[in-house]
C-alpha cells in the first residue's frame, strides 16, 4: 500500500484537489487548521461533495488537523498565500527528509519563502487557473477547469509520484521554466484583479473602466517580467491580459470573489509582490503604483487587511 498524499488545506482549491484524487481512488488525507474544523468534516461523515455543471459525485476524504501525527511524504500545500507559512509551520514536525512539498497559491512570495524555510526539501510550484468556490464546507464547485503547471524552480528532474496528478485526470504538464510562469501569471492577475475591486464588476468589464491606463500598464509589467528575466513584448503581454479576459468575461475575479466575501485577499502576493519587485529593479511604475494603492484604500475602508 503506497503513503497517503496529503492536501493541507479545506479551501475551494484543497477541495477540487482532494476530490479528484478521492475520484481515481487515490488515498488522500485533508489537513485541516482547526479540531472545529475537524470535527465538522467528521459530522458530514468524511464526505466531499464535488459539483460540476449539473453532477454532483460525492467521496470519501478523511480530515485531520497538523497535529495528527503520522509522517508526511507528500504534501500538497491548497491554502491561501497569505497563510502558506503559518500552516506549513504547524505541519514542519511531520516532514521528513524523504517529504515532498507542491504549492498551488497564487501570485508569488510564499512560495519562496517556503523554499527558504525547507531548503533541504523538494518543494515545487504549479501555476493552476482552475475555477471553484465552496457551496458549503464540504461542497466545491468546479466552475471551470483550465490547465495546470507544475516545475521545480531549482530545475531538478521531475519526481515520479506526480504521475498520480494523470492518475488523478489533473490536465496538467511539467514545466521547466516555472518562475516565468508564475511571473506572466501574476502580471495577467495585477491587470485584472484589482480593477474588478476597484470597479466591483466581472473580468469582462475590465476595460471599460480602466481604457486609459491599460497599455501604460501593460508596457510597466512588460519591464517587470523583463527586469526577472522573462522575455516578453509588450504585444504578446497586451493579447495575453486580452485573452484571459475574453475567455473568463463573466467570471468574478479570486480578489473580487474575497473582498465581495468580507476574506482576507491576496493583494501582498500579487500586486504588493509586484510593486516591491519594480522597487528592487528600479523601475518607474506610476500606473501599478496608482492601482496598489487605490486598490489598498480600497480594502482599508472595507475593513479588510492591506497585505
Ligand atoms: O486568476 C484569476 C483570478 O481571478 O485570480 C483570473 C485570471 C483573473 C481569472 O479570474
Amino acid at each position: 500500500m503506497s503513503e497517503p498524499l496529503h492536501i493541507l488545506g479545506g479551501g475551494s482549491l484543497g477541495l477540487l484537489w482532494a476530490a479528484r484524487f478521492a475520484r481515481a481512488g487515490i488515498d488522500c488525507r485533508l489537513i485541516l487548521r482547526t479540531p472545529e474544523a475537524a470535527a465538522r468534516w467528521r459530522a458530514e461523515h468524511h464526505q466531499l461533495v464535488l459539483e460540476q455543471g449539473n453532477r454532483l459525485q460525492s467521496y470519501s476524504v478523511p480530515a485531520e488537523t497538523a497535529e495528527a501525527g503520522e509522517p508526511i511524504s507528500r504534501l500538497i500545500v491548497a491554502t491561501k498565500a497569505w497563510a502558506v507559512a503559518e500552516a506549513l509551520e504547524g505541519i514542519a514536525p511531520r516532514l521528513h527528509a524523504g517529504s515532498q512539498l507542491l504549492l498551488l497559491q497564487n501570485g508569488l512570495g510564499s512560495q519562496q519563502a517556503a523554499s527558504e524555510r525547507f531548503a533541504d526539501l523538494p518543494v515545487l510550484y504549479a501555476s493552476v487557473t482552475d475555477g471553484a468556490w465552496k457551496r458549503d464546507n464540504n461542497h466545491v464547485v468546479w466552475a471551470g477547469s483550465g490547465p495546470t503547471q507544475v516545475g521545480d524552480p531549482q530545475q531538478r528532474p521531475q519526481p515520479g509520484w506526480l504521475s498520480m496528478l494523470d492518475q488523478a485526470g489533473v490536465d496538467w504538464q511539467w514545466q521547466p521554466d516555472i518562475l516565468s510562469v508564475l511571473w506572466m501569471k501574476l502580471a495577467v492577475n495585477c491587470a485584472i484583479n484589482p480593477l474588478t475591486v476597484l470597479h466591483d464588476c466581472p473580468n469582462g468589464d475590465v476595460l471599460r473602466h480602466a481604457a486609459d491606463d491599460f497599455i501604460p500598464l501593460v508596457q510597466e509589467l512588460q519591464a517587470l517580467l523583463a527586469s526577472q528575466g522573462v522575455a516578453v513584448g509588450a504585444a504578446e503581454l497586451e493579447q495575453r491580459i486580452r485573452g484571459v479576459i475574453q475567455a473568463t468575461a463573466a467570471n468574478s475575479s479570486s480578489m473580487r470573489q474575497d473582498v465581495q466575501a468580507g476574506r482576507r485577499t491576496e493583494i501582498d502576493f500579487i500586486l504588493g509582490h509586484a510593486w516591491r519587485s519594480a522597487r528592487s529593479a528600479g523601475l518607474l511604475t506610476p500606473v501599478l503604483d496608482s492601482l496598489y494603492h487605490r486598490l489598498q484604500t480600497h480594502l482599508h475602508q472595507s475593513g479588510l487587511p492591506l497585505n
